[in-house]
């Protein structure tokens, strides 16, 4: 297995890289759209913020910007592992079945191609309308570290969306009032199926492996709008709509272990032994939906040795990256809190590999 960092936008940059080197990663994951456009943050929401905006309808990815990612990441003697998310405004109505569907099936297919021309290997994405929502920040991890917690009835309301925002975002700068009501789960999932008919094969010609987050939080549902794989076991429905290497898993082991049903043992062992996973968000949580708090490796409800294990049992081979983590308390708390994150990780890949 191989150690990764997962790197916002604004944060793809040399010093970042060498951080990265330093902490005994090979492997970057990068996030092309630029969400929380500041300092390395927490994923944190509440009923009036969201992670900024993006109006960049109808211009694709372009090859030679991907390129300049991977060459600067590996002039730092790293690789790119993969590229983490669509950007809303590229696939809004994708997810809402709206009128610039055809268009923008076309342009994320174009994404597709430019990324494969480009060297990327893996694309995750979160096939979701509600996006990351409702976590609230404090002093939850060990020694009161900041992290996130998501509450439940106890954390913000979950008022519904309002037009022209998703998954998080504003993309349109003036739309009409209103706001997206809510519709049964069986909608969003034919949504799903025909979007992975549709850019799955040109995944495969492109060599690039799509790779579905689950959803976070994993509730039933979101602000009124339906969740797709909210249990362990949805992950099989979305692996059989189409059966390909290129329709694959991003597994966020939180995400998972805040989920009410199954075992994330287990959950590792099916799709890691089905080579399914695409790469792995390796992180801990105490407690389930509907309340449970993002904390460090070493203190939530998984026993990361044992998963670490049983992923190499079913001979999983690719990149683990720590997702969040809680920051610590000092100049640099992203990146320290990374840094205790990757060494844990690193000590614990060598003792599972024996070495
Ligand atoms: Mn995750």
């Amino acid at each position: 297995m191989k150690l990764g960092l997962g790197l916002y936008r604004h944060m793809l940059k040399a010093d970042n890289y060498r951080f990265a080197r330093q902490a005994g990663c090979t492997h970057i994951v990068a996030h092309w759209t630029d969400y929380f456009a500041q300092d390395p943050t927490l994923p944190s929401t509440d009923a009036g913020r969201n992670w900024g905006v993006t109006f960049n309808q109808g211009i694709p990815w372009s090859r030679d910007d991907l390129i300049a990612l991977r060459q600067g990441i590996e002039a730092e003697g790293l690789q790119l592992a993969a590229i983490e998310n669509f950007d809303p405004s590229h696939w809004y109505d994708i997810l809402l079945d709206g009128p610039e569907r055809a268009r923008q099936i076309a342009l994320i297919k174009t994404n597709i191609r430019n990324a494969g021309a480009a060297g990327v290997p893996v694309i995750g994405y979160n096939f979701s309308i509600a996006g990351v929502w409702g976590h609230v920040r404090g002093p939850f991890a060990r020694g009161d570290a900041e992290t996130v917690a998501f509450l439940g009835p106890k954390g913000p309301a979950e008022k519904p969306i309002p037009n022209g925002e998703i998954w998080n975002m504003t993309y349109a700068r003036e739309a009409p009032q209103g706001v997206i009501e809510p519709f049964p789960a069986e909608v969003l999932w034919d949504r799903l199926a025909r979007f992975l008919r549709e850019v799955v094969p040109v995944a495969e010609e492109a060599n690039v492996r799509l790779a579905l987050h689950p959803d976070d939080p994993p509730m039933p549902t979101l602000r009124g709008t339906p969740r797709l794989v909210n249990q362990p076991h949805l992950y099989r429905r979305v692996l059989d709509i189409v059966p390909s290497r290129c329709n694959a898993i991003e597994l966020c082991m939180g995400s998972i272990q805040e989920m009410t049903e199954g075992d994330i043992y287990q959950t590792l062992e099916e799709y890691g032994r089905r080579d399914a996973i695409a790469y792995v968000h390796f992180r801990n949580v105490r407690g389930k939906v509907p309340e449970y708090y993002e904390v460090f490796l070493d203190e939530g409800d998984i026993d990361m040795m044992r998963a670490l294990r049983t992923l190499h049992q079913v001979g999983y081979d690719g990149v683990l990256i720590p997702d969040h983590t809680p920051h610590m308390q000092c100049g640099a708390p992203w990146h320290a809190g990374m840094a205790y994150a990757l060494g844990y990780m690193r000590a614990a890949l060598r003792v599972i590999a024996g070495r």
